[in-house]
């Protein structure tokens, strides 16, 4: 291959010397405003075409993108008709189109051929006509994707449309997607046959969920049996405020002598927040440190109590070393109950995790609070369901001691089916 530059003034000058030349055969590869310098004085301006003469032609095929639809588009059948194109532009006859020719730069030579733009028009067609089905079938794709996602689920092999209907509901009470496709799963629902009856469905699903939890969803408030309860869980859920309610309810009913216990030293203020409480219900209260002779006196100290409501410090149980701590504290005093306490107002994620950090304290049951904050609770049900442990109060406020109410098979079903439950 040959290829000559050629300083010009304008494009027919180029195109006369490149044809006399490189002959009839030759390319035209790039064109380019220049500007010439001679003796240190600029003169105006010039045009560096570089030409070729060759067998193969150096022909660029523009990337597919779909801006280009309505543009000239190229299809890989189209390379010798540019190539021939480009040889035509020599031959003198015109074009407004070259993959290797700017016209923008060559600027001047702005000659159309009418019959060259009727044949790019009817390829523009043809590229037409194959692309829009394919963009039709990405933009519905796009489509269900958004839906999806919006949904923050995901459609899975084997669902039909009362499937995934149920799979929202649960998902839309906080349950995770996780959790939803086990129970789905092992209800058996995911294998019955098209039903194309959603209540059905649904009615079959919360048969099995009612015979799944009739076991460990049985309501488990402070049992008569009971003399020290244990209250742990993450920082600001509503231990301490817990126990003030559960210790005024205590009081109200008069059937039990009830003292309490705080193991909670990390916190100056938390002694004093108890103390209070105690003053105002007018029962005992002593302050343990987190060893076996500071919590064993105490204990003995309220031997004239029948029930022992004990605090302990809000911890980061995301941490091994609180997991520890707590399970040291709970090991020393006889303790007969100790209640989990977590907020409902957690994310369903993190309530998982805690969960998991709980795996080796052997806690007996749950408690939920700050039910008031918040819409969908399924994570309640899918925490008692992972752990095989029952409810024994939900808490719905601060008011001491109103807002705590024993926990209701109700309750879990609402956790959910939603509020208006079947
Ligand atoms: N909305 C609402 N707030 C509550 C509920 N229970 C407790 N609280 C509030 O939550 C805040 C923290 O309560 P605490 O009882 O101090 O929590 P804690 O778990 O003892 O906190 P730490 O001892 O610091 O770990 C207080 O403002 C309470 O009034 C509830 O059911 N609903
Ligand atoms: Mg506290």
């Amino acid at each position: 291959m040959m290829v000559k530059r050629y300083v010009v003034r304008d494009m027919p000058e180029a195109l006369l010397r490149i044809r006399s030349d490189l002959g009839k055969d030759a390319v035209i590869l790039s064109s380019k405003r220049i500007h010439v310098r001679k003796w240190l004085i600029w003169r105006s301006k010039r045009i560096e075409v570089m030409a070729a003469v060759a067998g193969d032609l150096p022909v660029k095929i523009p990337a597919y993108h779909p801006s280009a639809l309505g543009q000239a588009a190229a299809k890989p059948e189209n390379v010798s008709e540019k190539a021939e194109e480009q040889k035509r532009i020599l031959r003198g006859e015109t074009s407004n189109m070259s993959s290797t020719m700017s016209m923008q730069s060559i600027g001047d030579v702005q000659v159309h051929s009418a019959n060259s733009i009727k044949g790019i028009t009817s390829a523009q067609e043809d590229t037409r006509q194959v692309l829009l089905p394919i963009l039709d079938e990405m933009k519905k794709l796009t489509y269900r994707l958004q839906q999806l996602s919006s949904q923050n689920t995901v459609f899975v092999g084997g669902m039909n449309q009362e499937h995934f209907q149920l799979q929202q509901l649960l998902v839309q009470q906080g349950i995770s997607v996780d959790t939803v496709r086990e129970w789905m799963q092992e209800s058996g629902v995911l294998s019955m046959p098209k039903v194309g009856d959603y209540q059905l469905l649904l009615q079959s699903f919360r048969n099995w969920f009612i015979q799944q939890f009739q076991t460990f969803a049985v309501p488990s408030p402070i049992q008569s049996t009971s003399r020290i309860v244990a209250f742990v869980g993450p920082t600001g859920v509503g231990k301490t405020t817990t126990i003030a309610k559960l210790a005024a309810l205590h009081v109200l009913s008069g059937e039990r002598k009830v003292g309490l216990i705080t193991c909670d030293t990390y916190r100056i203020a938390a002694i004093e927040q108890l103390r209070t409480y105690a003053q105002i219900l007018g029962i005992p209260l002593e302050v343990a440190e987190s060893d076996a002779v500071s919590l064993n006196k105490a204990v003995d100290s309220l031997s004239h109590c029948d029930l022992l409501l004990m605090d302990t410090a809000g911890r980061n149980y995301f941490n091994q070393r609180s997991t520890q701590d707590v399970q040291t504290l709970l090991s020393i005093a006889p303790i007969d109950e100790i209640v989990l306490v977590l907020s409902l107002t957690s994310k369903a994620e993190d309530l998982n995790r805690l969960l998991e950090a709980f795996s080796t304290i052997p806690f007996h049951k749950f408690l939920f609070t700050k039910l008031d904050e918040t819409s969908s609770y399924g994570v309640a049900a899918e925490l008692i369901w992972k752990a095989k442990k029952p409810l024994s109060y939900i808490t719905t406020g601060q008011n001491v001691p109103d807002d705590i109410s024993p926990s209701t098979k109700d309750f879990v079903l609402k956790s959910v089916f939603g509020e208006g439950h079947p």
